[in-house]
């Protein structure tokens, strides 16, 4: 978490010869520290009275938390967190039998991810709402979260791929999201992958993947892969009208290191940019191009009708080489050491944010294409054209601040970077490429969100910045301490802080989009008469108890303010227990939650009309409590059950019910 991106004490930038004396690298700490000045209507801006909603969601990342949390702007109040790549107690996921599926992988199942970057889905390049997709980092997936139920609806594993750090990018009515690997790796058969790590140059290659959401139910299958020169990949973002049809990759280590990439990747003065022609590579995957090559990998499915995840095996991948497909993709130096890779609004420009470069680097579109036309090359790096860096670059800005990462855009054809090092926003003017405005964050800031500023319309009015440090910034908390978002107002010429809120985990990339294109779709509860369930219980009537071998099915219901059935007896130490739970409510905002008693995992959260199965395992004899974990009703305290538990082989009777009302007495 607090690893700075930079560590090496003295940084050699041979752009121009430059050495920066950095010392310990946490980012320069601005020295207003505490006593930041804020405007006196601050306050005013981002108060969200008590009954009243906020402006903005804003999707941010959860970092090494595996998931996604959602905010209001601009009160910075926190509404969700969505689990997604990491099982979550507090509503089962992960837990559930139902939700098991989500994550599994080749590699079995993976209850924790590392997410990084939020990236909302869109119609003609605007973001629409529908869905919010986000990438796990270390075992390579990508998630897609619904907006209408706030759940995460889809996971596709990435094979060929290690470090999905590239990723989930879209393009602009979403027919893919894609995934560039971090690190590059040998790949193919068994015996292709077993090979010794310094043979990197020859052995190891990258992998873009071009994964495919079905638009009506979320599902997600990779249409192909572009095979690329081994190196490290690590953001992207598509080409929008005029480049609309292009992605763009960062990539760094173009020295092909494979030890000590701190030294060995920071040796030239320029990685590159990739310019992938993703439309040229849909209608060469069309013709039957490419070939079919290994690549196991899970797709999972949430099917809301059964409430089960869903999981589909696939066992390989067609890949394109743009060895043998020339005109599929380009390089374009990039100084150095290039992280973030970022689209203005217009498609036009492509800003390239070298995190050991002294300048910002912006490419033209047009240029790139008349260099392609042309020929215009340097050479080439791995079989790929290098396009010559004066040739397709509109220009630099000069100075814009140390240790560049991330750029939004607003809509008036201004630009902002996160600077890590010098630990500011600086604005910038797209046309004349001068540097506006700077304003220090608090601290080390990453990645930083416009509301719609990675898209063809930004909404601007704020930028938010998602700081890696905030030693003083909140009272303490131990050794670990909060990471935290900042607010900015861009309205004025000049930025002006507003607000500084905590986040959970590490924020990396966020999204911000006005609400009202998300509110519309809010699912408030699943028809009981639809629900598929193979063990739903759509009426208390149809509760019932059944034993097949060790396993107990106990089909149950909750409705406020009881579980029917609430005693269980039968039940034997070896039996593994099944409870599949209906809430039956038919409103908003009214789930139960089941618990009971030595239940090694979580509690479940049912929401209204949904079935969801604890699995659990007695180990003890006796008469164990189980009861509602939701207070959901005054009553909610009398929302209990017992289950009797008996030794192996015991002879009592399994049975299941919910006594008469004068039972008790
Ligand atoms: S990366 S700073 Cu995934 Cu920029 Cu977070
Ligand atoms: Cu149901 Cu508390």
């Amino acid at each position: 978490m607090k690893r700075p991106l930079l560590s090496t004490a003295l940084l050699l930038t041979g752009a121009g010869g430059l050495f920066l004396l950095i010392n310990s690298m946490q980012g320069c700490r601005p020295n207003t520290t505490t006593q930041t000045v804020v405007g006196g209507d601050a306050a005013a801006k981002t108060y969200v009275k008590p009954g009243s909603y906020d402006e903005f969601y804003n999707f941010v990342s959860g970092g090494f938390s595996g998931q996604l949390s959602v905010y209001g702007l601009p009160s910075g109040r926190m509404l969700r967190n969505i689990p997604v790549f990491s099982v979550n107690p507090e509503s089962g996921y992960g837990y559930s039998e139902e939700t098991k599926p989500m994550l599994m992988t080749t590699h079995g199942f993976i209850p924790w991810d590392d997410s990084h970057h939020p990236e909302l889905s869109q119609t003609d390049g605007i973001p629409d709402g529908k869905w919010c997709f986000i990438n796990g980092n270390n075992t390579p997936r990508i998630a897609l979260v619904d907006l209408g139920t706030f759940r995460t609806q889809s996971i596709i594993e990435i094979p060929n791929c290690a470090g999905n750090h590239s990723s989930p990018f879209t393009t602009p009515n979403s027919e893919y999201v894609i995934s560039g690997t971090r690190f590059s790796i040998p790949m193919g058969t068994e015996s292709e992958r077993d090979v010794p790590i310094e043979s990197y140059r020859e052995n190891f290659k990258g992998t873009v993947s071009f994964i495919h959401p079905e638009p009506e139910s979320g599902k997600m299958s990779i249409a192909f892969q572009v095979i690329t020169p081994g190196m490290n990949f690590d953001l992207s973002h598509t080409g929008k009208g005029v480049s609309d049809g292009w992605f763009f990759f960062s990539c760094y280590n173009s020295e092909q290191a494979y030890s000590l990439l701190e030294v060995n990747a920071s040796q030239r003065d320029k990685d590159f940019i990739m310019a992938l022609n993703w439309k040229k590579a849909e209608q060469y995957m069309k013709e039957g191009k490419g070939r079919k090559v290994p690549g196991k990998y899970y797709s999972n499915w949430y099917n809301e009708s059964t409430h089960t995840a869903e999981s589909t095996i696939m066992e390989e991948v067609l890949q394109l080489d743009p060895r043998e497909l020339k005109d599929l993709v380009y390089f374009m130096p990039c100084p150095k050491s290039p992280h973030g890779c970022d689209v203005d609004p217009t498609g036009q420009y492509i800003v390239g944010s070298g995190k050991l470069a002294a300048l910002i680097p912006v490419f033209d579109f047009t240029k790139i294409q008349a260099a392609i036309a042309a020929n215009d090359v340097e050479g080439d790096f791995m079989g790929i054209p290098v396009l010559k860096y004066e040739s397709v670059i509109k220009g630099e800005v000069k100075k814009p601040g140390l240790g560049p990462l991330h750029t939004e855009f607003d809509h008036k054809g201004n630009a902002y970077t996160s600077m890590f090092v010098s630990s500011e926003i600086v604005k910038w003017s797209l046309s004349t490429l001068e540097v506006l405005d700077r304003v220090p964050t608090y601290y080390s800031i990453g990645h930083l969100c416009i509301p719609g500023g990675d898209s063809k319309k930004p909404w601007g009015k704020y930028v938010i910045a998602y700081n890696k440090i905030t030693k003083d910034r909140f009272l303490p908390t131990g050794p670990e301490l909060a990471q935290s978002a900042q607010l900015y107002s861009i309205d004025g010429d000049k930025m002006e802080l507003l607000l500084d809120f905590p986040t959970i985990g590490e924020p990396h990339y966020a999204q911000a989009i006005p609400a009202d294109l998300v509110k519309p779709r809010e699912v408030k509860f699943f028809k009981i008469e639809e629900n598929k369930h193979p063990y739903v219980a759509k009426g208390e009537k149809e509760t019932k108890i059944e034993r097949k071998g060790n396993q107990v099915h106990v089909w149950m219901t909750s409705i406020r303010s009881h579980f029917t059935p609430d005693n269980i007896e039968g039940v034997r130490i070896g039996d593994e227990v099944y409870f599949h739970l209906t809430n039956l409510e038919q409103d908003w905002d009214v789930p139960h939650g089941f618990a009971i008693k030595g239940a090694a995992t979580a509690e479940l959260l049912v929401m209204p009309g949904e079935t969801q199965t604890l699995k659990w395992i007695p180990e003890q004899v006796g008469v164990l409590p189980f009861y509602c974990t939701d207070f959901c009703s005054a009553l909610h305290q009398e929302m209990q059950g017992y289950i009797r538990v008996s030794p192996a082989g015991s002879k009592v009777e399994l049975k299941a019910e919910t006594r008469s009302v004068d039972a008790g007495s």
